[in-house]
């Protein structure tokens, strides 16, 4: 059996950067596929026996169970000693990060993605809303790459697995890419990451909706 359990899907960026992780710290886990497009992270059973917070990941390791996947990435790179901070400068920079990634970058493109190319919503005020603040989150993000080869510290640390993550996602959103080379390049140079894979091929897709 192995060591992890990792409740998620492939479609999900927040999925993605944990299982990333674990493979880059040659952690053995397995997926415990959640049915998200039938509703499972919305039953009052998920939610009292799996996460309160009605999300995923959520990551179990002997008697733990954890949410959130920025908490899962720092209880990791705890855990193995791999990808976290320095010192305490280094670790709340990386922290300041991961903060701004969900609330204004990946936590933003997750929604305009589901919007735009799962729910297949059209344009929209809410999608034009959406596409704006992550262009200016992506911007900042570009311009923080034109000085450093990574996030923090000048090599790969959480805060690049938690802001890589909708990144490697395929679909189209409506975001110009060519417009953000110093995140292409960070984007390519992170793919050296031994261990790293594609979204689609790391987990596996939740069920499409029936019905
Ligand atoms: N901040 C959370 C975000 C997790 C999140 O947004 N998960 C979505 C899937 S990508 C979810 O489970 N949504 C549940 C729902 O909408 O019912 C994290 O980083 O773990």
């Amino acid at each position: 059996m192995a060591d992890f359990e990792l409740y998620g899907f492939a479609e999900s960026g927040p999925c993605y950067r944990v299982a990333f992780m674990l493979r880059a710290c040659g952690l053995d886990f397995a997926q415990r596929p959640v049915d998200f497009f039938n509703g499972e992270t919305r039953t009052p059973e998920y939610r009292a026996t799996i996460n309160e917070m009605g999300e995923v990941p959520v990551l179990v390791h002997g008697q733990r169970k954890l949410a959130q996947s920025g908490a899962i990435l720092a209880y990791l790179a705890n855990l193995t000693g791999k990808f976290d901070g320095a010192n305490e400068a280094e670790k709340l920079e990386i922290l300041s990060w991961m903060l701004f990634d969900n609330h204004k970058l990946n936590g933003l493109i997750g929604t305009l993605r589901f919007m735009v190319a799962v729910s297949k919503s059209g344009e929209t005020p809410v999608t034009g809303f959406l596409r704006q603040r992550v262009t200016g989150a992506l911007g900042i993000v570009e311009a923080h790459l034109a000085k450093r080869s990574f996030m923090v510290g000048e090599r790969v640390t959480i805060a690049d697995f938690s802001l890589c993550a909708y990144l490697y996602m395929p679909e189209d959103y409506g975001i110009d890419w060519e417009a953000y080379p110093e995140i292409r390049q960070w984007l390519a140079r992170l793919k050296a990451v031994p261990g790293w894979q594609a979204p689609y091929d790391i987990l596996t897709r939740a069920s499409p909706k029936r019905g």
